[in-house]
């Protein structure tokens, strides 16, 4: 028993979509959940004109009765709006009638740090518009959608998991923040941060040590790895523990009456690729959003000449929708781990297969 994913979905296209498979039935959905981590996603300082179009929406085509999921795989779909600007350029049939609004011309000026170029030349396009359309963080809508759903499942459990910014622009508190980000928007440039998840109460034992593509960490990084524009990723105290010696890069063993536990939590949650029933903590690295608009040299990919790059409308920064994001892509890998260790068609199976293990290893949240 896992939990499965497919999205599909172009960012100017009429709108993405996700099936999510392996839920148990009987999971009561909380819309307004959703609804709000929807709108987090979409706040922020920094985004682009173009979230004032969008309103994101859920709806909910199959997999869900009367607000219970059925076990049967839950179709989501978040609309795009803009979408009414590009119906002839992003028409999904041959469009009819005279070309007019958006995504009527090629662009032939890829742009240094998107997948425009490598992803034209890999599948024999000529209209870079072909690549950056599924490349776009558009599209990381309804996978918050997905992980909102998954973040209910945990819920039951007895997991929250949280994301939050730690870093925009090298600022760390809110007001330093927003003076880079409008600093940055001043001088037509753009911006990078960190962001953290940190998951409470899972348990210990979800992943496995016995094969790298079941280690949780490893399944958690590229979780965050996968997110646009994300180049690193640390578990932890990550990259400063190389700089300790062992003596002082871990963290001891105690128990008292409420079973074993940590005074330190340097390994992030994380031992061996297993869970150990410390709180999960993950940091996701940032690059600045690579469209500009003081363009970076590039070629004309139909004459093969020096130019700029493409300009865009672009958010100056999405640092603070990263944090969203990556809060749902860890709360979709655990979930995924949770099925895995706990499975269940029902949920009533699902969390009392959970009970029956936290008692038999006498483990509780703390
Ligand atoms: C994005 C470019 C911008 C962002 C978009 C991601 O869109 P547009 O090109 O339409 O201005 O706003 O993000 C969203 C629309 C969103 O909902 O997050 C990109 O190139 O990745």
């Amino acid at each position: 028993m896992t939990l499965s994913l497919v999205t599909a979905g172009e960012s100017h296209g009429p709108a993405l979509v996700a099936i999510l498979g392996g839920l148990p039935a009987g999971l009561k959905l909380d819309q307004e959940q959703i609804r709000a981590d929807l709108r987090r996603r979409q706040q922020g300082y920094g985004r682009s004109p173009r979230q004032q179009i969008e309103q994101d929406e859920l709806e909910v085509l199959a997999g869900l009765r009367q607000g219970k999921t059925l076990g049967t795989p839950l179709a989501l779909v978040v609309g795009n709006r803009d979408h009414k600007h590009w119906a002839w350029g992003m028409s999904p049939w041959p469009p009819e009638g005279e070309p007019e609004g958006k995504g009527t011309t090629p662009v032939t000026l890829p742009r240094p740090g998107h997948a425009d170029l490598a992803g034209l030349l890999k599948h024999d396009f000529d209209d870079v518009r072909d690549v950056l359309e599924r490349a776009s963080a558009r599209h990381t809508a309804v996978f918050v959608a997905a992980g909102s759903v998954a973040r209910q499942l945990l819920r039951e459990i007895g997991i929250e998991v949280s994301g939050s910014v730690l870093e925009i622009g090298g600022a760390t508190d809110e007001e330093a923040m927003h003076a880079a980000i409008d600093k940055a928007r001043a001088e037509q440039d753009t911006l990078g941060g960190i962001v953290e998840v940190r998951a409470q109460g899972v348990p210990p034992g979800l992943g496995s040590y016995a094969d790298k593509a079941e280690r949780l960490d490893g399944r958690l990084a590229q979780a965050l790895a996968g997110i646009q524009a994300v180049k690193g990723v640390e578990t932890g105290e990550g990259f400063a523990l190389a700089r300790l010696p062992g003596s002082q890069a871990h963290d001891e063993i105690f128990k008292d009456e409420r079973g074993y536990y940590r005074e330190t939590n340097r390994a992030g949650g994380v031992e061996g690729g297993l869970s150990n029933g410390e709180e999960i903590v993950l940091r996701a690295a940032m690059k600045p959003i690579p469209t500009l608009m003081k363009p970076l040299r590039s070629v004309d990919i139909s004459s093969g000449e020096s130019a700029e790059a493409l300009v865009e409308r672009s958010d100056t920064t999405a640092v603070e929708a990263l944090a969203v994001i990556a809060e749902a892509a860890v709360a979709f890998e655990l979930a995924k781990a949770a099925r895995e260790k706990f499975g269940g068609d029902a949920l009533i199976d699902f969390v009392a297969s959970y009970r029956a293990y936290v008692e038999r290893i006498d483990w509780s949240p703390r």
